[in-house]
């Protein structure tokens, strides 16, 4: 497969020709040969992607790109116990809790021309960062994420033992209509 990755939110200063689209700042890579790209972060935190920009690999060709707090340096809010990658893609994705403990979700829409709605049942999330930049802090029972959109939410596993659903879907979750109004 021909392929080329875009560092998807990625400013890259004066560095486009390691941005990836096809034609544009470079050619196909083809199967059997490499290329080398230069990643230059500067005011980027929290979560960005990188994905194939050809026709519709960026759709399966995709991964995510976690910007740490700079040594020395913190979270703008209280330390995770735990953090979690989560690309909203073709799979269907269960993660396990331990109660009490406050998870840092990396939430990475990958749809290619969908919107989605993320929330988990019975749970508030705390939105701490979008498209790696943190902002003050929202709590919501759910979140719409356009394609490309990368999201840092907390969540805090404080509901009773059991099972909760977790929704990305174009509509938004039952438990959560009579908040949108439909
Ligand atoms: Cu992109």
């Amino acid at each position: 497969m021909d392929c080329h990755i875009n560092i998807h939110g990625g400013k890259q200063p004066r560095n486009p020709w390691s941005d990836g689209p096809e034609y544009i700042t470079q050619c196909h890579i083809k199967p059997g040969t490499n290329y080398t790209y230069e990643v230059i972060f500067s005011n980027e935190e929290g979560t960005l992607w990188w994905h194939a920009h050809s026709d519709w690999t960026l759709s399966s060709v995709h991964g995510a790109n976690v910007i740490l707090p700079v040594e020395g340096s913190t979270y703008p809010f209280p330390e995770p116990d735990e953090e979690q990658i989560m690309v909203l893609a073709e799979t269907i994705f269960q993660m396990s809790v331990d109660y009490g403990k406050t998870y840092l979700l990396l939430i990475i829409n990958a749809a290619v021309d969908s919107e989605f709605f993320f929330a988990i049942a019975d749970h508030n999330v705390t939105v701490v960062g979008i498209d790696g930049s943190y902002l003050k802090p929202i709590s919501t029972p759910s979140v719409v994420m356009s394609p490309g959109q990368t999201m840092n939410v907390l969540l805090t596993a404080n509901q009773p033992l059991g099972h909760y659903y977790m929704c990305h879907d174009p509509n938004p979750p039952p438990w959560v209509k009579n908040i949108t109004g439909q």
